[in-house]
């Protein structure tokens, strides 16, 4: 790193820059990126540059600097927004929620998990329950997260954290929600891609306690093809899982999860494995056999599972139908007995997956005590691969749904409470989403709601999808007909972050996600009982707040072809979260980290400002800053600033008054102003009278221990 000169060094609040446009914000964020300053600000929106290296700035002597410390009078940094959001709920003030986004690889879970650390610290003493939500991130990380070819351990799951408090700022335990875990990769991972990190962990891990590999049934000889032994380039760059199985096996101690459960646990995550090992063959173009040659990989899955092998042969070659209470067993052909074994595999790791977050969430579960919650949202960023499915879809419809919250946080509302307590202001045009939105998920008739109809429907298929939706939004202006070439597969969507092309086909498989009743109904009686508990409850089509996976496709092996009416498809399902979300958000004073991908290579100290500009392009930037410079994001009841502040006027002040108080920090008339109800502020404004009524606030609380110290 460069020695520093500050000017060069650029500003660390944007909006004091003298002129605003995209290059000049590019610009300051590339100056201050060259110096390692990664964090800027935008007012309190903090922004974030991936280092992609230790930075050494996140110990506990940083955290301890921070401490107590308004938002401001450092230096920008992830800990200081944190501490704002942590000491606004001390105060009493509403719960707080941090949304933090951005694309894969940006720093989202980096960010997430510094905030939770500064938490767990701020709450004093280590706790049970803070040990317990750092530790549920172990977990979740090692079942949740893979390398992809954006980020060597990319999320692969939403998530939304409430950490919860009582009155005095102890934190009392946590609720974990998760969205759409990627399903897909369990039984494909794709090229240049791997699994989820906890199936090498287990590999690796068990190479050193030979006991648990037997019982595991794991072989150092075999290869399991769900982890792509082919593809040497997927495994470059992975590592490191020495002493991870052992972080794993602690952490779920930490959690609470019992020896027994443990066990069962790793059992399903070796059938898995296995199930994809599984080879079958061709009898008569109609009924298929398991291969003669290879009965280790049933008879090691069934096992695991603790289900007879006659039964697991039965599951993995027939499916049953169920007509009007008759059940009969019809043979799957060759590939549907593939497809129904993936469907198996991904059944079993999504139940496991949604066990653990429930299982989190009761061994952390807040006592009645925790009364406030701070939120931190990690949300999937915008996709846009090559081809694209429903799973991007649902990606891109959360981020178009959030990025339409906080345009209205940000602009809309704020413009409209100017204009009701009769603030002066330049009004500030801003990119609105609402059409993209209303094609989205707008009742009753939008490109989700379509695709629920279809998949309600005995005969419903991707192509009468398509037509559907070719017909009823054809003209509409964020709906873009997939090429000519292409008319009969794709469809495009111009969302806020360009132009996605969708490939419809799985569509209607994939919202349905209907699964092979009797499988699971085998799993309800097996020997293990662990997998006893994953027969227990449906993951898929739970209520709105609880679990929600997307799965490939997997039409095969079901007694349903068709979704009743009544039934919520996967979609829905999303749809009822996201919803619920928002207006969770809705009740909250929310703080934002817009998190930026430097360059493309997961390189340290290199900048490539096209890429930095593309991002800050879609997130608005610009009018981020333009509003936050020329708008009063700061607002407080005038009863509440005269309180407040009152302590910053002499004592010979008997009638307090705002315009004194502004006078005492120099605050020039520009940056403030009295509505009908509030006192509006800029953050140059604010910051100053926070850091005066801190220190005041210290000092008379050192005179007063002085005092008492006298007394004695
Ligand atoms: V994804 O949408 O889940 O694929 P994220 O979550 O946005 O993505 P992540 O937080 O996983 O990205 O960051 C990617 C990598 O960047 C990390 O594994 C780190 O190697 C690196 N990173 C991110 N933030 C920091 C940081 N503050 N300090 C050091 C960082 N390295
Ligand atoms: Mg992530």
């Amino acid at each position: 790193m460069e020695e520093r000169d500050d000017e060069a060094a650029g500003v660390p609040d944007m909006t004091m820059m003298p002129h605003i446009t995209e290059q000049a914000i590019n610009d300051n964020l590339r100056r201050r990126y060259k110096y390692d300053l990664v964090y800027t600000y935008t007012g309190s929106i903090l922004v974030a540059v991936n280092p992609y290296k230790e930075l050494g700035c996140y110990g506990m002597d940083t955290m301890l600097e921070y401490r107590g410390k308004a938002f401001g009078t450092l230096p920008p940094h992830v800990f200081a927004l944190a501490e704002s959001a942590y000491s606004s709920l001390r105060n009493g003030e509403k719960n707080q929620s941090v949304v933090i986004s951005g694309e894969s690889g940006a720093g989202k879970t980096e960010t997430t998990k510094l905030i939770l650390q500064y938490l767990c610290a701020a709450g004093g003493q280590a706790s049970w329950a803070e040990q317990q939500i750092l530790e549920a991130n172990t977990v979740l990380e090692a079942f949740g997260n893979a390398k992809t070819v954006r980020n060597d351990n990319s999320s692969r799951f939403g998530k939304f954290v409430e950490v919860r408090l009582d009155g005095r700022g102890g934190i009392r335990g946590a609720v974990l929600r998760h969205f759409l875990l990627e399903r897909a990769r369990i039984t494909e991972p794709a090229p240049r891609e791997t699994n989820y990190h906890v199936f090498y962990q287990l590999l690796e891990g068990t190479k050193h306690n030979k006991e648990l590999r037997s019982t595991l049934r794991l072989r150092d000889d075999v290869q399991y093809k769900y982890l792509r032994p082919e593809d040497e380039e997927a495994r470059k760059g992975r590592g490191g899982e020495q002493g991870k199985l052992e972080a794993l096996q602690l952490a779920l101690t930490v959690l609470q999860v019992p020896p027994q459960m443990c066990e069962g646990l790793f059992k399903v995550l070796a059938a898995v494995l296995w199930l994809g090992n599984i080879q079958f063959q061709d009898v008569d173009g109609e009924r298929t056999a398991l291969a003669p040659s290879d009965t280790e990989a049933v008879e090691a899955a069934a096992a695991l599972l603790g289900l007879a092998p006659a039964t697991a042969r039965r599951v993995l070659l027939e499916r049953q139908i169920n007509v009007r209470g008759n059940v009969t067993d019809i043979p799957l052909r060759l590939h549907e007995a593939r497809e129904n074994r993936h469907a198996m595999a991904r059944a079993l790791y999504s139940r496991t997956f949604s066990w653990l977050v429930r299982h989190v969430n009761s061994c952390s579960a807040p006592g009645r005590d925790a009364t406030r919650a701070l939120g931190v949202l990690d949300i999937f960023g915008f996709e846009n691969f090559a081809s694209n499915s429903l799973e991007q879809l649902c990606i891109n419809y959360a981020n178009e749904k959030l990025h339409m919250f906080f345009n209205n946080y940000v602009f809309a509302l704020e413009q409209e409470i100017y204009q009701q307590e009769g603030i002066v202001y330049n009004p500030i045009p801003f990119t609105d989403n609402a059409v993209c939105l209303e094609l989205l998920e707008k009742p009753p008739r939008s490109l989700l709601k379509l695709l629920s109809e279809q998949c309600h429907m005995p005969k419903g298929s991707d192509g009468a999808y398509l037509t559907n939706i070719q017909g009823e939004f054809g003209e509409h202006t964020s709906f873009v007909k997939g090429s000519r070439r292409r008319w009969e597969e794709q469809f495009g969507v111009r969302h806020y972050a360009g132009d996605v092309t969708y490939s419809v086909q799985g569509f209607v498989d994939k919202n349905r996600d209907t699964q092979q009743d009797a499988f699971i109904d085998h799993l309800s009686r097996s020997q293990n009982p662990f997998v006893r508990e994953l027969a227990d409850y449906v993951t898929e089509l739970s209520p709105p707040g609880q679990d929600c996976t997307l799965s490939s496709p997997n039409s095969m092996g079901t007694t349903q072809r068709g979704t009743s009416k009544g039934r919520p498809t996967v979609v829905d399902t999303f749809r009822a979260q996201l919803q619920s979300l928002v207006d969770m958000l809705q009740a909250t004073h929310v703080w934002y980290v817009r998190c930026i991908k430097p360059n493309e290579n997961k390189e340290a100290g290199k900048f490539n400002a096209d890429l930095v500009l593309e991002q800050l392009r879609y997130l608005g930037m610009n009018e981020i800053v333009r509003i936050r410079r020329d708008g009063f994001p700061v607002h407080l009841p005038r009863e509440h600033f005269l309180q407040r502040y009152r302590c910053a006027l002499p004592a010979a002040c008997k009638e307090p008054d705002i315009s004194a108080i502004m006078a005492v920090v120099g605050a020039p008339a520009t940056d403030w102003q009295v509505g009908h109800t509030k006192v509006f502020m800029r953050s140059s404004v604010h910051a100053p009278l926070e850091a005066r009524r801190n220190h005041l606030l210290q000092t008379s609380a050192l005179r007063i221990q002085k005092w008492y110290k006298g007394t004695k």
